[in-house]
């Protein structure tokens, strides 16, 4: 299981679920809602559904479920089983009291690209 926001979806969100969903055999992603994202200060530019539509679209994910709190993490691990939890290394540590629920994996960002990244550079573009 993993979780994220997902915005403007590129190729370091997909090498991340790439290589969770190697991990085990199913993929579950818990995608930040519209509502969470104002709490973790992140404004999408696609709306929830459409994160959701779009990440349902992706071979290495089997299931896309809302995140609506930081506080569902050990909920949802019971609810769906979980074996192993994954996210990218920017939360290293973050996430190790998840250790008594499950394995927590945090593997190597993609160096390079991110949403802030993306937004950035338009940014410049358009202003010259
Ligand atoms: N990621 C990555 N490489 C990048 C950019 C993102 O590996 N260049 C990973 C992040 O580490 C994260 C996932 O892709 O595991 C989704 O990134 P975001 O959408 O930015 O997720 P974030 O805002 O970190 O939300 O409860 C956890 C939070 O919801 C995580």
């Amino acid at each position: 299981m993993t979780y994220g926001t997902f915005d403007l979806l590129h190729w370091g969100h997909i090498n991340l679920l790439k290589r969770a969903r190697v991990l085990g055999d199913h993929l579950i992603v818990g995608l930040s809602s519209d509502e969470f994202n104002e709490i973790k200060n992140k404004k999408s530019y696609h709306s929830y559904e459409n994160r959701k539509l779009i990440l349902e679209a992706i071979r290495y994910v089997d299931q896309v479920i809302p995140e609506h709190s930081w506080e569902q993490k050990i909920d949802d691990i019971k609810k769906y089983n979980v074996d192993v939890f994954v996210m990218g290394d920017d939360w290293k540590g973050k996430f190790d009291f998840l250790k008594d629920y499950c394995e927590v994996v945090y593997l190597p960002r993609t160096v390079g690209i991110s949403t802030s990244k993306i937004k950035k550079d338009l940014f410049s573009v358009k202003n010259g």
